[in-house]
């Protein structure tokens, strides 16, 4: 440690990550993230720091000789037994012991609570953020909310069976947990985690191109029968995607979800303001500097602006599985993607995290069904899915009333790993299978095959202004619900 020590300035830098010794001087400049960043650990172990942002598998891509050294191996388990452990994860676990307990959360908001307490405010920021003024963000929400139920009454309702198949593969309900980058911002089991959730609740998980973990620690997670698929940035380098792609169905990946809303990172201001790296150095500095997007601008930097509906053809040539556009947001592009031949395409905005006052998922899915039937694209052709607001059973019936196979979650799944690890996604999850039963068997439906449009009242779901007149006089008088109360 000494000597790794000795070797801590721009000049001449070492850091260790995961018990090796590596000379990151030349790789100063070249670092996308910066050079600050690395300066910041040189001469220690950075290993912490790495982590969150970076799979183990990210140190492949310095050159051999990088690596001048290795912990000596009974020096390194000694250092890691007497853990003084790591100042950030010994304040990540006071925050936990804060949160209220498990069985506390009643629904996926009070785990967005928990969330808050949970997080540092660093992941907080990062992971809540939408991009400008949030107006999607918050419209994914709202845009449910505009759809009213239209309930039938005397059916049969003493079995509710919610499962379904997703891409032909068998889903405990309609859902799949979206993918998120930098799960290890929030839990140092990252994307594990979900992986172990989605196992014990039988739905399928997409895993992220910018996962904190690698694709072999996702893919060794999973367990017999589990159902994953990818989600893919494509790189400006070509080779590179078509590695990825081929990586991800070798390791038995079953349908790649390529993102397409994302040809450059949308400004996410509450990220920006918390500066989650330091300032870029100065070599780094652009005409879009200042745009402090800290780490994730800087790991997506390698995403392709110039994706184009011609490429379809070519990802179709180098892999069998099915292939599915993720971030679709009118009918016009859906029609496009179904001439184009995809299997399946996921109306998005992304969270509200790209172009804000785009529409939520749930519109632009009411938008698309219709404009695919206009143009005569056969019902089924591709499976439709959507994402961005889901948080009640109720809404993923109304994705299905019109039209959707089945609904993607991010966020929530995400604040319930940081604040309670797998079990807290298992019990969101569980949360959501509760409700669907009980919205299905409210709304006269017992199989998922039954919830038809004529399910729901959709027509105000593209009108962006309030639909009724606030009831002031019980508005007044009416208490909020809470959510639990941290303890302390
Ligand atoms: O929404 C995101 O934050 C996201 O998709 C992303 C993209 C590139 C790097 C990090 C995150």
């Amino acid at each position: 440690m000494e000597d790794v020590a000795s070797h801590a300035t721009k000049e001449d830098c070492w850091v260790i990550l995961h018990d090796r010794i590596y000379d990151l001087t030349h790789f100063l400049s070249r670092h996308p993230g910066g050079a600050a960043v690395i300066l910041k650990v040189a001469g220690r172990d950075g290993t912490a720091a790495f982590a969150a942002i970076h799979p183990p598998d990210m140190v492949d891509i310095l050159p051999e000789s990088a690596c001048v050294g290795q912990l000596d191996p009974e020096a390194a388990a000694a250092r890691k037994a007497s853990a003084e452990v790591d100042p950030e994860e010994k304040e990540r676990r006071l925050r936990i012991a804060k949160c209220p307990p498990l069985e506390a959360c009643f629904n996926l908001m009070d785990f967005e609570s928990a969330a808050q307490t949970a997080l540092s405010p660093e992941a907080w920021a990062y992971y809540s953020s939408g991009s400008d003024d949030e107006i999607s963000l918050r419209d994914n929400r709202a845009a449910f909310q505009r759809i009213w139920l239209r309930p039938r009454v005397m059916v049969n309702v003493l079995n509710v069976d919610i499962s379904t198949h997703i891409l032909g593969h068998p889903a405990s309900l309609p859902l799949y947990i979206s993918a998120t980058a930098l799960g290890r911002l929030g839990h140092p089991d990252g994307e594990i985690a979900l992986t172990r959730g989605a196992a014990t609740t039988a739905i399928p998980q997409m895993l992220p191109t910018l996962a904190s973990c690698s694709l072999k620690e996702m893919t060794d997670a999973r367990a017999d029968g589990q159902v994953q698929f990818y989600q893919l940035y494509v790189a400006q380098d070509r080779d590179h995607t078509a590695r990825l792609i081929r990586a991800a169905e070798d390791r038995g990946c079953k349908g790649l979800f390529i993102t397409v809303d994302a040809p450059q990172l949308g400004r996410r201001e509450k990220d920006m303001r918390m500066k989650f790296i330091e300032e870029a150095p100065k070599e780094q500095d652009d005409s879009t500097a200042g745009r402090n997007e800290g780490a994730a601008r800087a790991i997506s930097s390698f995403i392709h602006p110039g994706l184009a509906w011609e490429d379809i053809p070519w990802f179709r040539s180098i892999t069998r599985m099915p292939i599915i556009l993720k971030g679709i947001q009118c009918g016009e592009d859906a029609v496009k993607a179904a001439h184009a031949g995809v299997d399946g395409i996921v109306l998005s905005n992304h969270g509200g995290r790209q172009m804000d006052t785009a529409p939520s998922g749930i519109e632009a899915l009411a938008e698309s069904v219709a404009a695919l039937s206009a143009a005569g694209v056969p019902p089924g052709q591709m499976e439709l899915y959507m994402d961005g607001g889901v948080r009640r059973g109720s809404d993923i019936f109304k994705a299905l009333a019109l039209g959707a196979t089945a609904v993607g979650i991010g966020r929530p799944l995400l604040y319930a790993m940081s604040a309670y690890g797998s079990d807290g996604v298992v019990r969101a999850i569980r949360i959501l299978q509760d409700e669907l039963i009980m919205t299905m068997r409210l709304m006269g439906t017992p199989t998922v095959q039954d919830i038809q449009p004529g399910h729901v009242n959709a027509r105000m779901v593209s009108v962006h202004s309030s639909s009724v007149p606030e009831d002031s006089l019980s508005r007044a008088l009416y208490k909020p619900l809470v959510a639990p109360k941290s303890k302390l």
